[in-house]
Protein backbone atom coordinates (compact mmCIF):
# COMPACT_ATOMS: atom_id res chain seq x y z
CA UNK A 1 0.00 0.00 0.00
CA UNK A 2 2.40 2.59 0.96
CA UNK A 3 4.52 1.70 -2.67
CA UNK A 4 0.78 2.45 -4.24
CA UNK A 5 0.97 5.67 -2.58
CA UNK A 6 4.59 6.61 -3.62
CA UNK A 7 3.97 5.11 -7.04
CA UNK A 8 7.07 3.02 -7.17
CA UNK A 9 8.64 0.52 -9.25
CA UNK A 10 9.96 -2.28 -6.99
CA UNK A 11 10.76 -6.47 -7.15
CA UNK A 12 8.65 -8.29 -4.45
CA UNK A 13 10.83 -11.29 -2.80
CA UNK A 14 8.89 -14.02 -0.81
CA UNK A 15 10.32 -15.17 1.98
CA UNK A 16 9.83 -17.73 4.26
CA UNK A 17 6.76 -17.53 6.84
CA UNK A 18 9.05 -19.69 9.50
CA UNK A 19 12.81 -19.48 10.42
CA UNK A 20 14.94 -20.55 9.30
CA UNK A 21 15.48 -17.21 6.68
CA UNK A 22 18.58 -18.56 4.94
CA UNK A 23 18.81 -16.49 2.51
CA UNK A 24 17.19 -13.25 3.83
CA UNK A 25 19.52 -13.64 7.27
CA UNK A 26 22.39 -12.44 5.95
CA UNK A 27 21.16 -9.15 4.49
CA UNK A 28 19.58 -8.38 7.62
CA UNK A 29 22.13 -9.02 10.02
CA UNK A 30 20.01 -12.07 11.74
CA UNK A 31 16.58 -9.56 12.02
CA UNK A 32 14.00 -11.99 11.09
CA UNK A 33 10.73 -10.21 10.80
CA UNK A 34 8.88 -8.73 7.50
CA UNK A 35 9.07 -6.55 5.60
CA UNK A 36 12.15 -5.47 4.99
CA UNK A 37 13.15 -3.25 2.30
CA UNK A 38 16.30 -3.08 -0.21
CA UNK A 39 18.44 -0.70 -1.91
CA UNK A 40 21.24 -2.12 -3.30
CA UNK A 41 23.68 -2.96 -0.51
CA UNK A 42 21.67 -0.98 2.16
CA UNK A 43 18.85 -2.75 4.00
CA UNK A 44 15.92 -0.70 5.87
CA UNK A 45 14.17 -3.01 8.24
CA UNK A 46 10.63 -1.97 10.20
CA UNK A 47 7.47 -0.58 8.22
CA UNK A 48 8.17 3.14 9.49
CA UNK A 49 11.58 3.25 9.01
CA UNK A 50 11.11 1.33 5.25
CA UNK A 51 8.46 3.71 4.50
CA UNK A 52 10.89 7.04 5.38
CA UNK A 53 13.66 5.18 3.15
CA UNK A 54 11.13 5.32 0.16
CA UNK A 55 10.38 8.51 0.71
CA UNK A 56 13.81 9.95 1.07
CA UNK A 57 14.69 7.66 -2.00
CA UNK A 58 12.97 10.14 -4.10
CA UNK A 59 9.77 8.18 -5.42
CA UNK A 60 7.50 9.63 -7.69
CA UNK A 61 4.60 10.70 -5.14
CA UNK A 62 5.24 11.37 -1.72
CA UNK A 63 4.22 9.09 1.25
CA UNK A 64 4.43 12.43 3.43
CA UNK A 65 2.56 14.95 1.23
CA UNK A 66 1.84 18.27 2.49
CA UNK A 67 3.77 18.18 6.14
CA UNK A 68 2.18 15.33 6.94
CA UNK A 69 5.47 13.79 8.46
CA UNK A 70 4.50 13.75 11.80
CA UNK A 71 1.04 13.11 12.15
CA UNK A 72 1.62 9.96 9.83
CA UNK A 73 4.64 8.84 12.40
CA UNK A 74 2.11 9.22 15.12
CA UNK A 75 -0.52 7.34 13.91
CA UNK A 76 1.19 4.88 12.01
CA UNK A 77 3.29 3.77 15.21
CA UNK A 78 -0.13 3.34 17.31
CA UNK A 79 -1.23 1.54 14.11
CA UNK A 80 1.63 -1.12 14.28
CA UNK A 81 1.88 -1.52 17.72
CA UNK A 82 -1.86 -0.86 19.60
CA UNK A 83 -3.80 -2.30 16.50
CA UNK A 84 -1.42 -4.34 15.45
CA UNK A 85 -0.88 -6.37 18.93
CA UNK A 86 -4.78 -6.59 19.49
CA UNK A 87 -5.38 -8.02 15.59
CA UNK A 88 -2.89 -10.52 16.34
CA UNK A 89 -4.01 -11.67 19.18
CA UNK A 90 -7.66 -12.23 17.50
CA UNK A 91 -6.68 -13.72 14.21
CA UNK A 92 -4.11 -16.42 15.98
CA UNK A 93 -6.71 -17.13 19.21
CA UNK A 94 -9.37 -17.86 16.11
CA UNK A 95 -6.25 -19.66 14.26
CA UNK A 96 -5.80 -22.07 17.23
CA UNK A 97 -6.06 -25.59 16.14
CA UNK A 98 -6.58 -24.93 12.78
CA UNK A 99 -3.05 -23.74 11.29
CA UNK A 100 0.09 -25.67 12.52
CA UNK A 101 0.86 -25.68 16.19
CA UNK A 102 4.72 -24.72 15.01
CA UNK A 103 3.41 -21.80 13.28
CA UNK A 104 1.51 -20.53 16.28
CA UNK A 105 4.43 -21.18 19.07
CA UNK A 106 6.75 -19.30 16.62
CA UNK A 107 4.28 -15.92 16.94
CA UNK A 108 3.41 -16.51 20.33
CA UNK A 109 6.74 -16.21 21.36
CA UNK A 110 7.14 -12.59 18.85
CA UNK A 111 4.00 -10.81 19.96
CA UNK A 112 2.46 -12.59 23.32
CA UNK A 113 3.75 -12.98 27.18
CA UNK A 114 6.63 -15.52 27.84
CA UNK A 115 4.13 -17.82 29.69
CA UNK A 116 1.21 -16.97 27.64
CA UNK A 117 -1.28 -20.58 27.49
CA UNK A 118 -4.11 -21.43 24.41
CA UNK A 119 -6.29 -21.09 27.57
CA UNK A 120 -5.42 -17.86 28.42
CA UNK A 121 -5.62 -16.81 25.33
CA UNK A 122 -8.93 -17.80 24.56
CA UNK A 123 -9.88 -16.45 28.02
CA UNK A 124 -8.54 -12.44 26.99
CA UNK A 125 -10.21 -12.79 23.50
CA UNK A 126 -13.82 -10.86 24.82
CA UNK A 127 -11.46 -8.09 26.42
CA UNK A 128 -8.60 -8.15 23.24
CA UNK A 129 -12.08 -7.55 20.89
CA UNK A 130 -13.82 -5.03 23.34
CA UNK A 131 -10.25 -3.08 22.99
CA UNK A 132 -10.07 -3.83 19.41
CA UNK A 133 -13.66 -2.75 18.14
CA UNK A 134 -12.73 0.48 20.33
CA UNK A 135 -9.71 1.47 18.62
CA UNK A 136 -10.97 1.14 14.93
CA UNK A 137 -14.08 3.08 16.26
CA UNK A 138 -11.71 5.94 16.95
CA UNK A 139 -10.31 5.84 13.41
CA UNK A 140 -13.73 5.25 11.95
CA UNK A 141 -14.25 8.70 13.74
CA UNK A 142 -11.71 10.67 12.26
CA UNK A 143 -12.47 9.11 8.78
CA UNK A 144 -16.23 10.13 9.10
CA UNK A 145 -14.81 13.83 9.83
CA UNK A 146 -12.84 14.22 6.94
CA UNK A 147 -14.15 14.89 3.37
CA UNK A 148 -12.29 12.55 1.24
CA UNK A 149 -11.60 8.80 2.29
CA UNK A 150 -8.24 9.36 3.83
CA UNK A 151 -6.89 10.53 7.12
CA UNK A 152 -6.47 14.36 5.84
CA UNK A 153 -9.08 13.97 3.62
CA UNK A 154 -8.63 13.75 -0.49
CA UNK A 155 -4.46 12.50 -0.75
CA UNK A 156 -3.33 9.07 0.68
CA UNK A 157 -0.18 9.48 3.71
CA UNK A 158 1.36 7.00 5.26
CA UNK A 159 -0.89 6.94 7.84
CA UNK A 160 -3.31 5.54 5.74
CA UNK A 161 -1.12 2.92 4.32
CA UNK A 162 -0.59 1.94 8.06
CA UNK A 163 -4.57 1.73 8.91
CA UNK A 164 -5.52 -0.15 5.66
CA UNK A 165 -2.84 -2.76 6.81
CA UNK A 166 -4.53 -3.63 9.74
CA UNK A 167 -7.80 -3.68 7.59
CA UNK A 168 -5.93 -6.39 5.18
CA UNK A 169 -4.91 -7.99 7.65
CA UNK A 170 -8.48 -9.02 9.71
CA UNK A 171 -9.69 -8.97 6.36
CA UNK A 172 -7.31 -11.70 5.00
CA UNK A 173 -6.69 -13.68 8.16
CA UNK A 174 -9.65 -14.01 10.07
CA UNK A 175 -13.27 -15.49 8.82
CA UNK A 176 -14.75 -12.94 10.90
CA UNK A 177 -12.88 -9.89 9.36
CA UNK A 178 -15.21 -9.11 7.01
CA UNK A 179 -18.29 -8.63 9.12
CA UNK A 180 -16.19 -6.89 12.09
CA UNK A 181 -15.28 -4.15 9.44
CA UNK A 182 -18.84 -3.96 8.18
CA UNK A 183 -19.44 -2.17 11.31
CA UNK A 184 -17.11 0.85 10.27
CA UNK A 185 -18.07 2.23 6.66
CA UNK A 186 -15.65 5.26 6.57
CA UNK A 187 -12.58 2.18 6.71
CA UNK A 188 -13.93 0.04 4.27
CA UNK A 189 -14.18 2.73 2.21
CA UNK A 190 -10.14 3.69 2.91
CA UNK A 191 -9.72 -0.45 1.79
CA UNK A 192 -11.47 0.16 -1.24
CA UNK A 193 -9.54 3.33 -2.24
CA UNK A 194 -6.12 1.04 -1.65
CA UNK A 195 -7.81 -1.50 -3.88
CA UNK A 196 -7.72 1.32 -6.49
CA UNK A 197 -4.63 2.76 -5.91
CA UNK A 198 -2.65 -0.68 -6.03
CA UNK A 199 0.52 -1.60 -5.14
CA UNK A 200 2.86 0.57 -7.64
CA UNK A 201 4.72 -1.53 -10.49
CA UNK A 202 5.79 -4.49 -8.58
CA UNK A 203 7.77 -7.36 -10.02
CA UNK A 204 9.28 -10.87 -9.15
CA UNK A 205 12.85 -11.50 -7.88
CA UNK A 206 14.34 -14.66 -6.64
CA UNK A 207 15.94 -14.38 -3.12
CA UNK A 208 19.32 -15.81 -4.74
CA UNK A 209 19.30 -12.83 -6.96
CA UNK A 210 18.34 -10.26 -4.52
CA UNK A 211 21.50 -11.51 -2.47
CA UNK A 212 23.66 -11.28 -5.23
CA UNK A 213 22.28 -7.79 -6.06
CA UNK A 214 23.66 -7.17 -2.45
CA UNK A 215 26.78 -8.39 -3.33
CA UNK A 216 28.19 -6.55 -6.64
CA UNK A 217 27.13 -2.94 -4.40
CA UNK A 218 28.44 -0.66 -1.78
CA UNK A 219 26.46 1.13 0.74
CA UNK A 220 24.93 4.64 -0.11
CA UNK A 221 23.60 5.33 2.84
CA UNK A 222 25.88 7.79 4.97
CA UNK A 223 28.09 6.97 8.10
CA UNK A 224 27.94 9.93 11.42
CA UNK A 225 26.25 10.66 14.15
CA UNK A 226 24.46 13.77 13.56
CA UNK A 227 22.58 15.62 16.19
CA UNK A 228 21.95 13.06 19.13
CA UNK A 229 22.85 13.27 22.65
CA UNK A 230 24.55 9.79 22.79
CA UNK A 231 28.23 9.40 23.16
CA UNK A 232 28.55 6.61 20.92
CA UNK A 233 31.14 6.68 18.42
CA UNK A 234 31.51 5.27 14.52
CA UNK A 235 32.62 2.08 14.51
CA UNK A 236 31.27 0.91 18.05
CA UNK A 237 30.00 -2.89 18.43
CA UNK A 238 26.14 -2.41 18.97
CA UNK A 239 23.42 -5.11 19.40
CA UNK A 240 19.80 -3.88 18.59
CA UNK A 241 16.73 -5.67 18.75
CA UNK A 242 12.68 -5.04 18.74
CA UNK A 243 11.47 -3.58 22.44
CA UNK A 244 9.93 -5.91 24.49
CA UNK A 245 10.63 -9.69 25.67
CA UNK A 246 10.44 -11.66 22.32
CA UNK A 247 12.11 -14.27 20.89
CA UNK A 248 13.59 -12.08 18.09
CA UNK A 249 17.27 -12.81 17.48
CA UNK A 250 19.94 -10.44 18.82
CA UNK A 251 21.51 -8.09 15.66
CA UNK A 252 24.76 -7.13 16.25
CA UNK A 253 27.00 -4.80 14.11
CA UNK A 254 29.29 -1.66 13.92
CA UNK A 255 27.68 1.52 14.18
CA UNK A 256 27.76 3.29 11.13
CA UNK A 257 25.01 6.27 11.47
CA UNK A 258 22.82 7.76 14.33
CA UNK A 259 20.31 10.36 13.90
CA UNK A 260 16.87 11.56 15.71
CA UNK A 261 14.75 8.81 13.56
CA UNK A 262 17.57 5.84 12.65
CA UNK A 263 20.22 3.66 13.69
CA UNK A 264 22.59 1.79 10.88
CA UNK A 265 25.31 -0.90 11.51
CA UNK A 266 27.66 -2.02 9.01
CA UNK A 267 27.59 -5.32 8.77
CA UNK A 268 29.63 -8.30 6.61
CA UNK A 269 28.28 -11.94 5.66
CA UNK A 270 30.44 -13.75 2.90
CA UNK A 271 27.06 -13.86 1.05
CA UNK A 272 26.68 -10.43 0.50
CA UNK A 273 30.36 -8.91 2.04
CA UNK A 274 29.90 -5.41 3.06
CA UNK A 275 26.31 -4.12 3.62
CA UNK A 276 24.41 -1.57 5.88
CA UNK A 277 21.18 -2.47 8.24
CA UNK A 278 19.28 0.52 8.91
CA UNK A 279 16.99 0.30 12.06
CA UNK A 280 14.16 2.80 13.41
CA UNK A 281 14.94 4.83 16.92
CA UNK A 282 11.39 4.20 17.70
CA UNK A 283 10.46 0.79 18.63
CA UNK A 284 14.17 -0.59 19.17
CA UNK A 285 16.94 -0.70 22.02
CA UNK A 286 20.26 -0.12 21.15
CA UNK A 287 22.93 -1.46 23.45
CA UNK A 288 26.80 -0.79 23.01
CA UNK A 289 28.98 -3.89 23.75
CA UNK A 290 31.94 -3.05 25.28
N1 LIG B 1 7.24 -3.30 13.88
C1 LIG B 1 7.52 -4.21 12.81
C2 LIG B 1 6.73 -5.49 13.04
C3 LIG B 1 6.99 -6.47 11.98
C4 LIG B 1 6.26 -7.79 12.19
O1 LIG B 1 6.05 -8.25 13.32
N2 LIG B 1 5.90 -8.40 11.06
C5 LIG B 1 5.31 -9.71 11.06
C6 LIG B 1 4.59 -9.95 9.77
S1 LIG B 1 3.34 -8.78 9.54
C7 LIG B 1 6.43 -10.72 11.16
O2 LIG B 1 7.56 -10.41 10.93
N3 LIG B 1 6.12 -11.95 11.53
C8 LIG B 1 7.13 -12.94 11.70
C9 LIG B 1 7.81 -13.37 10.44
O3 LIG B 1 7.36 -12.98 9.33
O4 LIG B 1 8.77 -14.11 10.55
C10 LIG B 1 7.17 -3.56 11.47
O5 LIG B 1 6.23 -2.77 11.44
O6 LIG B 1 7.85 -3.82 10.47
Amino acid sequence: MALGIAGASWQSVEIPRLPPKPLLVPLTAGYRRTPVLQIGADIYCDSQNIAHAIDQSGSPRRLFPDQTYGMAMMISNWAETTLFDLSVRLVLTHALGKVPEEFIRDRGSLYFEPNWTEASLRAALPSVMHELRASLGFVEAHLGATDGVYLTGHQPCYGDAAIGYICWFLRGRWDGGAALLANYPALCALEAAFDQLGDGQPQDLDAEAALAIAKAAKPQSPIGIIDSASSLAIGQRVMIRPKGETADPDVVGTLRYCDGMRISIDHNHEQVVDIAVHFPVVGYVMTPIY
